[in-house]
């Protein structure tokens, strides 16, 4: 059967599935949030990963329906981990293109919101550089939107684009996640630990967030300690996981 028919099962069979990577505080070292990642585990196959699919709902519009049940699924977890008495906690969510673009993207986040009764405020969705490049105007309006209901945004895989960095200042942005590509070489090359700095340094100068992606090891960790990294995620503290297998750990760390 074709990919694109087969994904289309799988939504209405619920294959997809939710793991989510825990981001740390780095002041507290607590958890202060959860990035939600998709995956797809058809009950008679091994699971595969989001490369393998997303691309294909991009192309074909299925991840407009899929991202739909994605932030739904997200923002209920979110809540039932409120409800069991944790501490609250972001749930970050990714976006793609072709949703951000889509006509009723901020009528669809304001009624999942209101649906699951989770707080904007614990509701974070990831953009990419990629979406501003066309339809400045647009993504303004649909940004400044999506502000309105009180959601945080975040530029996800930041310093990998190639839109230009005008939009920081005229976006209504609250976060930078530092791509992972400049921190998995930190020790070997000076080169990403300028670029790393640098960025750390911006978002401190334009009071954004700073979070950096992928941190695998103490000497990585050190150095963004050093340089006043906000938040951290990475194999180092948590890879990304079902939800009934972060309970226990949300509990201590939360
Ligand atoms: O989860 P992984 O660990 O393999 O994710 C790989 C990539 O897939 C991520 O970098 C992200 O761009 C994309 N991705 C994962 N989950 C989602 C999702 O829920 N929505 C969208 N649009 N992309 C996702
Ligand atoms: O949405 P985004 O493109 O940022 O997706 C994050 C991706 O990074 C996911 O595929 C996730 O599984 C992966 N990831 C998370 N932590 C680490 C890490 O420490 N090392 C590596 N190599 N990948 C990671
Ligand atoms: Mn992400
Ligand atoms: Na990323």
């Amino acid at each position: 059967l074709a990919l694109e028919t087969r994904l289309r099962h799988a939504l209405i069979a619920n294959e997809f599935i939710l793991h989510y990577q825990p981001l740390i505080d780095a002041r507290s070292n607590r958890i202060a949030g959860v990035e939600a990642l998709v995956r797809w585990q058809p009950v008679d196959g091994e699971m595969v990963p989001p490369a393998k699919f997303i691309p294909i709902t991009e192309e074909t519009g299925l991840i407009v329906p899929l991202g739909e049940w994605i932030l739904r699924t997200a923002c209920n977890q979110a809540r039932a981990w409120m409800d069991a008495g944790l501490p609250p906690l972001v749930m970050a969510v990714n976006l793609s293109v072709r949703q951000f673009q889509s006509e009723n993207m901020v009528s669809m986040v304001r009624r999942v919101l209101a649906d699951t009764g989770l707080p904007a405020e614990y509701l974070e969705l990831e953009l990419t550089e990629t979406m501003f490049i066309e339809r400045g105007e647009q993504s303004i309006a649909t940004l400044k939107a999506l502000k309105n209901l009180g959601v945080c945004l975040a530029i996800d895989d930041f310093g990998t684009g190639y839109s230009s960095l005008a939009y920081l200042k005229r976006f209504p942005i609250d976060k930078l996640k530092i791509d992972q590509s400049f921190v998995r070489d930190l020790a070997e090359d000076p080169n990403d630990r300028e670029i790393a700095a640098t960025i750390i340094a911006m978002a401190r100068g334009l009071k954004l967030e700073v979070l950096a992606e992928g941190v695998e090891t103490e000497q990585q960790l050190s150095f963004l300690q050093q340089h006043g990294c906000d938040y951290y995620q990475g194999y180092l503290f948590h890879r990304p996981a079902p939800p009934a297998q972060l309970d226990k750990w949300l509990r201590d760390k939360l």
